[in-house]
């Protein structure tokens, strides 16, 4: 008899409490943003390689996700069952980072530094620092490899995939079809295989924004094979499910936005990135919270409503976030429909960004900002940042 109160994973996470007590333990994660993408991809893998799943964030920051919240609720995932990766924050040793490092489970914190792991690294394809000295098995994911990869057992990546959980799906694609080959014992449930097909689903349609963003035939492809799994188990048409998983995920894209509320640091900590590249640290957060509201939001917060001078209150705080963090530099990412925005704090390689990429110079009340391309997501920039630091260094050097 199915249970619509338990969730369908829960022997899954009892068995991964059991695992976590244990000094060697086998996690798979996502990247440090825990966007849908990485959040499924991340479980589903976990299922299937009999695993623990990790949330590769703090707690804290996972919950003022709003979105991340609404999923977990849809499929009854209570977070006191999800493993979290709480990381110190400041400039630090690499080793009194580790040692800082907690692994944060309902009640139980773990301290990494007892624990020797072996990782399974989904879309992302660097493990965080605190975790890159310990054996890496496996990468699944769709950016460009760097050198920092070679270490991986295994690697299955293909950059033209719009969303990791497309790759995914096709390598535990024969778990969850009703195939003769042999499966591991959670596959063997249906209840199981049609909701982690329908979550699959999810997040190909939320990153490919329904088939329009970068995407390949393999993204529909998957994506039809998941829906019709996931039909299975009211019986519905298929076409109820798609509409169903496209009404999923415009819940869930407008909950993202739901950020005026939270304070700065959970404001930038929703969707950030760390790298580190020829001894630089720097910050990368993609937000969800218009500029200009923002400047007025912390201006009326000081009480001031200089005309000329407001936007000063909100790069102080962005700077204080800065050096809390132990970065170098910081770059906040603003899209809106087809405009992108970017503010710079601190970069070193700020004038030959404008420069040569066509920034175009903006000021709200004092804070200098940039209009710059819409394709100049993240994941075009950042390896664009790191070619110029290549420069610079070079010429340090020289
Ligand atoms: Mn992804």
């Amino acid at each position: 008899m199915e249970n619509k109160e338990t969730c369908f994973l829960q022997q899954f996470f009892e068995t991964s409490k059991e695992k976590m007590k244990s000094n060697n333990i086998k996690i798979c994660l996502g990247s440090e943003a825990c966007d849908p993408d990485s959040f499924v991809s991340s479980l589903a893998i976990a299922l299937h390689e009999k695993c623990v799943m990790a949330v590769n964030m703090s707690r804290v920051v996972f919950e003022s996700k709003k979105e991340m919240i609404l999923l977990c609720k849809m499929f009854n995932i209570s977070l006191d069952d999800l493993v979290f990766i709480e990381r110190p924050r400041g400039k630090f040793p690499l080793k009194i980072r580790i040692q800082g490092t907690l692994l944060r489970l309902g009640k139980e914190e773990y301290k990494l530094s007892d624990k020797i792991l072996t990782l399974i690294i989904v879309d992302h394809h660097i493990p965080i620092e605190e975790l890159r000295h310990f054996e890496l098995d496996m990468i699944i994911d769709h950016h460009p490899l760097s050198d920092k990869s070679l270490f991986a057992k295994r690697i299955y990546c293909d950059v033209e995939m719009g969303s990791c959980c497309t790759l995914i799906s096709k390598f535990i694609g024969h778990s969850l079809l009703s195939s003769k080959e042999s499966k591991n014992e959670y596959f063997q449930s249906e209840r199981i295989c049609t909701n982690l097909a329908k979550m699959l689903a999810i997040p190909i349609v939320f990153d490919t924004n329904n088939f329009q963003k970068v995407t390949s035939h393999f993204d529909k492809g998957e994506y039809r094979q998941l829906v019709k799994i996931a039909s299975k188990d009211q019986k519905v048409v298929k076409k109820e499910k798609k509409r169903e998983i496209k009404e999923i995920v415009k819940k869930m894209k407008s909950a993202r936005k739901d950020v005026a509320q939270l304070d700065n640091e959970l404001i930038l900590m929703q969707d950030f990135k760390k790298i580190d590249h020829q001894g630089f640290i720097f910050g990368y957060s993609t937000i969800k919270y218009p500029f200009e509201q923002w400047v007025d939001r912390e201006a009326k917060r000081k009480c001031d409503n200089n005309e000329k001078k407001a936007g000063i209150y909100l790069e102080i705080a962005l700077s204080d976030f800065r050096r809390e963090h132990g970065l170098d530099f910081l770059i906040v990412n603003f899209k809106h429909k087809n405009k992108r925005f970017l503010i710079l704090i601190n970069c070193p390689i700020e004038s030959m960004l404008v420069k040569s990429k066509k920034f175009e110079s903006l000021n709200y009340k004092s804070l200098p900002y940039y209009k710059v391309e819409v394709p100049y997501t993240r994941k075009v920039i950042v390896p664009i940042m790191k070619k110029l630091l290549d420069k610079i260094s070079e010429k340090d050097k020289q």
